[in-house]
C-alpha cells in the first residue's frame, strides 16, 4: 500500500524559510576611519563566529559591499570625506540592499540627525562608546532578521522554494563556479502530468496541495547542496552540484517512481499524480557559450527533453 505524501504545514515552511537550509554564519562590513576601533569590533564579532571585512575609507565601502554581499553593516557616522548619512542614502538606492541592515555607530546627541540618519537609510544608532556586548548581540540579533525576510522575499509562497529570478540566478552562479572549477552539474525541469484534471477534478485547494507534495519530496530526496526553484504553476526545477546528466536521470528516475506510487487522500477517495522530467548537463570543460548563453542554453535543452518526455507518454525522465 502506497504512503500517503505528507504534505508541508505551514509550521514546516516557516522553519524553512528561517534557514533551514542557509547557513547561519553572518558577514558583516564594518566602515569606520578608525582602524582601532573597527578592529576592536571586528575582534569581537570575529569570537562570535561571524566573518567581518572592515574598510577604513568610505569612498571604497560600495565597492566592498557588492563584493561580499553583507548580512548587516556597522557604519560610523562621522567620517572624513563622506557622511555616514549619505553613504547610507547611496547604498540603499540599490534595490539588493533595501532590507540590508546599517547599524550607526555614533556619539551623536542631537536628535534631529538621528532622526535623518534614519530616514535616509540607517537602522539602528549603537552609542559610542560601544559596548563590545551588546553590539555582538545587535549585530546578531539583525542579521538574523534580516535573512529570514530575504529568505521570504526570495521564496515562493505556496512551497518556500526558491522563486523563479531568484532560482535563474543561482543557475548563473553556480554555472560560473562549475566553469571555474570544472565540475559537472545538471538542470532538471520537471511538470506535473494532466494537472489541470486534477484541479478541475479536485479543484485548486488539492491541487496546490499536489504541488506542496511535490517540492517537499524534492526537499527531501535530493541533496542540501542542490538548488531547488518553483519555475512555473506547476513546474519546478532543480540544480544538481556535481551530478552529470546520466547520473542524474537515475536519482530523478527513482524519485518519480516514489512520486506516482504515493496517493493523496481527499474526502472522495485517494488519488495518484506523475510529473514528467527533462534533463541537461553543462559543457564539459567549460566548453559552452559564456555568461548568461550558458544558463539559457540548459534551459532551453531541459525543456526540449521535458517536451520529449510529454510526448513520449509522460511520466517519464529523458535527458
Ligand atoms: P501536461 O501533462 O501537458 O503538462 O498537462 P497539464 O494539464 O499539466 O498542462 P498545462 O501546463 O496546460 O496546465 C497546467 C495547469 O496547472 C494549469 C493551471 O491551472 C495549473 N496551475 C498552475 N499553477 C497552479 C497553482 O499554483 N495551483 C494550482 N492548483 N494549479 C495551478
Ligand atoms: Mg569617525
Ligand atoms: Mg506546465
Ligand atoms: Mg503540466
Amino acid at each position: 500500500v502506497a504512503k500517503p505524501l505528507e504534505v508541508n504545514e505551514l509550521a514546516d515552511w516557516l522553519d524553512h524559510f528561517a534557514g533551514g537550509r542557509a547557513e547561519t554564519r553572518y558577514t558583516i562590513v564594518i566602515v569606520d576611519d578608525d582602524r582601532l576601533l573597527a578592529a576592536a569590533y571586528a575582534m569581537a564579532l570575529r569570537q562570535a563566529g561571524m566573518q567581518v571585512t572592515s574598510v577604513s575609507d568610505p569612498a571604497q565601502a560600495i565597492e566592498v559591499i557588492a563584493a561580499t554581499a553583507p548580512d548587516l553593516i556597522l557604519m560610523d557616522l562621522q567620517m572624513p570625506g563622506i557622511d555616514g548619512i549619505e553613504l547610507a542614502r547611496v547604498i540603499r538606492q540599490t534595490r539588493r540592499h533595501l532590507s540590508l541592515p546599517i547599524l550607526f555607530l555614533s556619539a551623536e546627541q542631537d536628535t534631529e540627525r538621528q532622526i535623518l540618519a534614519r530616514r535616509l537609510g540607517g537602522d539602528d544608532f549603537i552609542p559610542k562608546p560601544v559596548d563590545l556586548d551588546r553590539l555582538v548581540t545587535l549585530v546578531r540579533l539583525r542579521a538574523e532578521r534580516a535573512r529570514a525576510l530575504r529568505a521570504v522575499m526570495e521564496s515562493d509562497s505556496l512551497t518556500g522554494l526558491l522563486n523563479h529570478a531568484r532560482f535563474k540566478e543561482r543557475l548563473g552562479l553556480e554555472l560560473e563556479r562549475a566553469r571555474r572549477h570544472g565540475t559537472t552539474l545538471s538542470l532538471v525541469i520537471f511538470d506535473l502530468d494532466h494537472f489541470k484534471s486534477v484541479n478541475d477534478t479536485h479543484g485548486h485547494l488539492v491541487g496546490d496541495r499536489v504541488i506542496r507534495g511535490l517540492a517537499r519530496s524534492l526537499q527531501k530526496r535530493l541533496r542540501r547542496t542542490d538548488v531547488i526553484g518553483r519555475y512555473g504553476g506547476e513546474e519546478f526545477a532543480a540544480l544538481m552540484i556535481g551530478t552529470g546528466p546520466e547520473e542524474a536521470r537515475g536519482i530523478i528516475d527513482h524519485l518519480r517512481e516514489r512520486f506516482a506510487a504515493a496517493s493523496f487522500e481527499t474526502e472522495g477517495g485517494s488519488f495518484g499524480v506523475t510529473f514528467s522530467a527533462g534533463i541537461a548537463g553543462n559543457a564539459p570543460g567549460g566548453a559552452g557559450p559564456e555568461g548568461g548563453a550558458e544558463a539559457e542554453a540548459m534551459i532551453s535543452a531541459a525543456d526540449a527533453a521535458l517536451y520529449a518526455a510529454k510526448r513520449a507518454g509522460r511520466n517519464r525522465v529523458m535527458v
